[in-house]
């Protein structure tokens, strides 16, 4: 089996021997796929460094796996992170072009870091490694370690959604962008749509032809599109959401309900997310059902996220505002209509918490997969399971056919799918979590990795040429 190095933004480093600080599925997922092949883990160390340039790495072992981590200067971290990648790349999938901001700075300085990352990794590569890059941040890494002499084969995941040509090519190094991702040999997306998109890209703008099968030839290389829908480290997750219930945040929080059913909603604070939206859905549905004043209460987690970045701090000041709205206007001395919670809670009780939620609500105005959506249901008991109340803008959406699919833009909609949701008799939640469960387990984070390092091994008689830099 070829060793196995993975290379991501940020680098969940283990605190101590054996133990990931930031233990979600994925993290725990590649953890396990890079224990089972021995491996190296590479990437930003979230730390930022008054250094001049990116040169040196923090290298640790722990097991079978290596973790080498870099710290980035202030300037690479404005341009190449909250930069490009979360001011450009990240609002353009998300077909946000009024959020989008195109600096020439910023570019610069993401193409300049990723060179930097392919300069440190180079030299860690073994002939027979197997790579694997993972998301927007790191789009040209594969050009600049061809650049630099590396054979190996390089794969990509894109976790977030891969937007239409008319999208993409507003940007305007998008043709950098379409060569850096065919360096790789092979491109895992989320989901049909995406590949779908990605074809659209690919032709219609004349970067490359396609060879049939997904294959596609482009700059003189040829690479594989497929899709590897994510998924959730079920069975552990199930196991959690059923031992919530001893756990003290989860105990509180049936307690202050006194009998109200609860509609939950767990999302990084993102305008992906379609927050904002869903709270005024949720303002709707009270509105609309005055049986529900005073016995039903809607718990919104939401943990800040990016908020170096200014259309994140904006948002944070929107929907406090628009929550503060809403339970003032409908709220009572004994009943607040929504709980808007701004810290990040553990994963256990979050796991218990799901388990509580008559309804939970994941309607992002786009989303790559959106994991919450899977967690949701499988915290669920199966004996007396919650609904979802899924936007069809969510990668999830493909695969998870008992939720009530929504579109997230039609506020009346939402607000008569949670009523839906609140009022569903016991037989149609059990067939509605039944017809999604055994997907879930089926197709799970293990899945996935496995799927998708399958892929990337299979096709090594494949020829693989070196590819010109990608650098602007
Ligand atoms: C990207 C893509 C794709 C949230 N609040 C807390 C907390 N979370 C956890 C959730 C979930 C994760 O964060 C969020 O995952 P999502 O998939 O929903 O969204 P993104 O962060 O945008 O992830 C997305 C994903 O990559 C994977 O490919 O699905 O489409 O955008 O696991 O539970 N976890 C804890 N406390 C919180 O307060 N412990």
């Amino acid at each position: 089996m070829a060793r196995l190095i993975v290379v991501s933004n940020r680098v969940p480093v283990p605190t101590t021997k054996g133990s990931t600080a930031a233990a979600g599925g994925l993290a725990v997922a590649l953890e396990a796929a890079l224990k089972a092949h021995g491996g190296l883990w590479f990437g930003w160390s979230g730390k930022t460094s008054s250094e001049r340039e990116i040169e040196w790495l923090e290298i640790r072992d722990f097991g079978n796996i290596t973790y080498a981590v870099a710290d980035l200067n202030r300037r690479d971290v404005d341009e190449y992170y909250a930069g490009f990648a979360n001011r450009a790349l990240w609002p353009l999938c998300h077909y946000r072009l009024d959020l989008t901001d195109f600096s020439r700075k910023d570019m610069a300085g993401y193409f300049r870091v990723n060179r930097s990352f392919a300069r440190l990794l180079a030299p860690l590569i073994r002939p027979t490694d197997l790579i694997w890059v993972h998301d927007y941040h790191l789009i040209p890494l594969a050009s600049e370690l061809r650049h630099i002499g590396v054979k190996n084969r390089i794969g990509y995941f894109h976790h977030i959604p891969w937007p239409p040509a008319d999208v993409l090519s507003t940007l305007p190094v998008h043709d950098t962008i379409m060569r850096g991702v065919a360096a790789y040999d092979l491109v895992g997306l989320q989901t049909d749509y995406d590949v779908e998109n990605f074809a659209g890209c690919m032709i219609r703008e004349g970067f490359g032809k396609s060879l049939g099968d997904n294959w596609y030839e482009s700059y003189g290389h040829r690479f594989q599109v497929g899709a590897f829908p994510i998924g959730l480290d079920t069975e552990v997750f199930e196991k959690m959401a059923e031992e919530g219930s001893k756990n003290p945040i989860v105990k509180r929080t049936a307690q202050s309900l006194n009998d109200r059913d609860l509609v939950i909603g767990v999302d990084r604070l993102d305008y992906s997310k379609g927050i904002g939206q869903r709270i005024e859905a949720f303002s709707r549905f009270i509105e609309m059902s005055p049986s529900a004043k005073g016995k039903v209460t809607f718990l919104q987690i939401t943990p800040k996220s990016r908020s170096e970045v200014p259309e994140y701090a904006d948002m944070q000041k929107e929907i406090a505002e628009l929550t503060g709205r809403v339970n003032g206007q409908f709220g009572d001395v004994d009943w607040v209509p929504i709980r808007y919670v701004n810290k990040t809670i553990s994963r256990a009780a979050l796991a218990g918490l799901y388990r509580l939620g008559r309804a939970g609500l994941v309607t992002p105005l786009r989303d790559g997969m959106n994991l919450v959506a899977k967690e949701f249901v499988a915290a669920q008991d199966p004996e007396n399971p919650g609904v979802l109340v899924l936007s069809r803008f969510a990668g999830a959406a493909r695969e998870m056919d008992g939720a009530l699919i929504v579109n997230p833009y039609d506020t009346e909609a939402t607000a008569n799918a949670i009523g839906r949701a609140i009022s569903m008799p016991i037989e149609a939640r059990r067939e509605r979590y039944n017809s999604m469960m055994p997907k879930l387990r089926e197709h799970d984070v293990a899945a996935w990795c496995r799927d998708y390092l399958d892929a990337l091994s299979r096709e090594s008689d494949q020829p693989l040429e070196t590819m010109r830099s990608a650098a602007p």
